[in-house]
């Protein structure tokens, strides 16, 4: 298509649109073309991740809730002592509602990279929880985090829930352990909800429900690159696609092209062949002892662990 290219999201800072434009451009140019996972998540896709969280198919999201609810006054006693309380990719905020009832923290982080939605989700929080100082820091957390200097040291439980660490290869969620223990004195620990591996008739429908809403979320990743890139992408060029790949133990999300395809954007574009697709996410499905060793080799301690009653998703515990 031509005539539908703009220009590119004039509301980022100079420096942040080219490393944006640059990393976009060089996954687009790969033999396998590949889209981070981190671009599914404009406001519309924001929109679009909570609807699914509610979805049938979708178990991730209810199960670590109810982990999180049923589980609450052992948690609560292994958490004691946790004063600040950082949720990284806290979007909406929701998870950590519970924790900060039975921990009553000083301080509330929620660390995310949709700003906007985060900031409305804090300003709520700290709304329903006066006593509570919240912040929001608006982070890419692949990158080292380095947190406000007015967040304590002392006491930190940082709280990554929801599996978000399977959208990394295992080679970077270890060094984002490891990211993370270093904003840990010994006192602090992590909280970590991983989703665990299962038989793929539960698994495959979770990244392909049947309203067709995560086929919504995936191609909407389309229209947030045109808007940076400032692309000519069409939805209706693509079909949403999620399988299981056993050998790597993960879901893999892609586009795949309904016919052959040029895309164009400002400074290149890409021939697509009929059935090529961008890979645009994965999610990890890990063993729980796997995990336990990769937590070890990141530095943490002890470790205590909550699961639900048919082991498809673990809440950790990890002691700096
Ligand atoms: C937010 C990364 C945990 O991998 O299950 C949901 C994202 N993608 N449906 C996941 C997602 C498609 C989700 N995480």
């Amino acid at each position: 298509a031509e005539g539908g290219r703009r220009e590119a999201a004039p509301e980022l800072a100079d420096s942040a649109l080219r490393a944006t434009l640059a990393e976009l451009q060089h996954g687009l140019m790969q033999p396998q073309a590949r889209v981070s996972p981190k671009f599914l998540y404009d406001s519309r896709g924001c929109d679009l991740f909570e609807q699914i969280t509610r979805l049938p198919e979708y178990y991730p999201t209810r199960t670590e809730a109810a982990i999180l609810a049923d589980s609450g006054p052992a948690m609560a006693e292994a958490l004691r002592g946790s004063e600040v309380l950082i949720e990284l990719g806290a979007g909406n905020c929701e998870k950590v509602r519970g924790l900060c009832r039975s921990l009553r923290p000083r301080h509330f982080v929620g660390v995310d990279i949709a700003g906007a939605f985060l900031r409305q989700s804090v300003r709520r929080l700290a709304e329903e929880f006066p006593q509570l100082q919240a912040h929001a820091v608006t982070a890419d957390i692949t990158e080292p985090l380095a947190l406000p200097p007015y967040i304590p040291q002392a006491g930190r439980l940082l709280f990554y829930p929801g599996s978000s660490i399977g959208n990394f290869d295992p080679e970077q969620a270890q060094r984002m352990l490891g990211q993370m223990r270093a904003l840990l004195s010994d006192d602090g620990g992590l909280l970590i909800g991983i989703d665990l591996p299962k038989p793929i008739q539960w698994l495959e429908p979770a990244y392909d429900d049947a309203q067709g809403v995560t086929a919504r979320f995936n191609l909407n990743l389309l229209s947030h690159v045109n808007h940076l890139l400032g692309s000519d992408f069409n939805e209706g060029d693509w079909e949403h696609v999620a399988f299981f790949n056993t050998e790597h133990s993960r879901i893999e999300m892609h586009l795949r092209a309904r016919r052959p395809l040029i895309v164009g954007w400002p400074q290149g574009l890409r021939h697509f062949a009929a059935g090529e697709t961008i890979h645009t996410e994965n999610s990890y499905k890990y063993p729980l002892p796997d995990f336990l060793d990769m937590l070890a080799c990141a530095g943490f301690g002890a470790c205590q662990v909550w699961t639900d009653e048919r082991q498809w998703f673990a809440v950790i515990h990890a002691h700096a």
